[in-house]
């Protein structure tokens, strides 16, 4: 069986969840990436207009929350426990939600540094909170790894790499669960491996 992950030749977002995902699952995988004007020819021919898509036995699935669940399911990296899952499930979302709410290119350049400088002080970090408390350490549920703490990490990675003009840099360092879980999905080997390839490719 082929899988086959389609995002765009880039090395983040979630693109980079699903394929860590598909990563330490061990599950070989054909990495399909698109320029932008590839996108654009390919983009009405998929089912809701965005990327990342996972493809097996010729059915397509979208949504990087869906395909990182499916990808956990199937190995061993998503709760068995109903309540347990759906907890994750919604710390994935909120990811989702931090993406949507960052103040971006819908503010006026002018209006951006308050705009994220209030954005920092309120609503990110009540998210920093919620998620800090439900960390139990290293990881979400402890000692195991699951797709939440992929999801997780490439979205505080991007954070710590200084994506977000005007949001410090270091602002998880305030919350030590959140970090210790950065530091530990980046130290687990397959990740560390994955990530240092990359690293080496330039
Ligand atoms: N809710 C979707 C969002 C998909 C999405 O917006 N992906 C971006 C890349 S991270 C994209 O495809 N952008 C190009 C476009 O919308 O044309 C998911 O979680 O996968």
């Amino acid at each position: 069986m082929t899988t086959e992950l389609t995002y765009f030749d880039y090395d983040g977002s979630r693109g980079l969840e699903c394929r860590l995902a598909l990563t330490v699952a061990g599950v070989p995988f054909v990495d399909r990436r698109l320029s932008r004007e590839q996108w654009a020819a390919f983009k009405p021919n998929t089912p809701f207009g965005g990327m990342p898509l996972l493809a097996e036995q010729g059915r397509t699935l979208a949504h990087s929350n869906a395909i990182l669940r499916l990808i956990g399911r199937q190995n061993g990296l998503h709760p068995a426990d109903a309540w347990t899952a759906a907890e994750h499930d919604a710390l994935m979302d909120s990811v989702e939600d931090l993406r949507n709410k960052i103040p971006g290119s819908s503010v006026a350049p002018e209006a951006r540094q308050a705009a994220r400088e209030a954005f920092a002080a309120g609503w990110l970090s009540q998210w920093a909170r919620t998620v800090e408390a439900r960390i139990a350490g290293p990881f979400v549920e402890g000692e195991k790894l699951h797709v939440v703490d992929l999801k997780l990490f490439v979205i505080v990675r991007a954070f710590y790499a200084a994506t977000y003009d005007h949001i410090a840099a270091d602002f998880f360092d305030a919350y030590p669960k959140i970090a210790g879980l950065h530091a530990a999905v980046a130290a687990a080997p397959a990740v560390r491996a994955y990530l240092g390839a990359i690293a080496a490719k330039g």
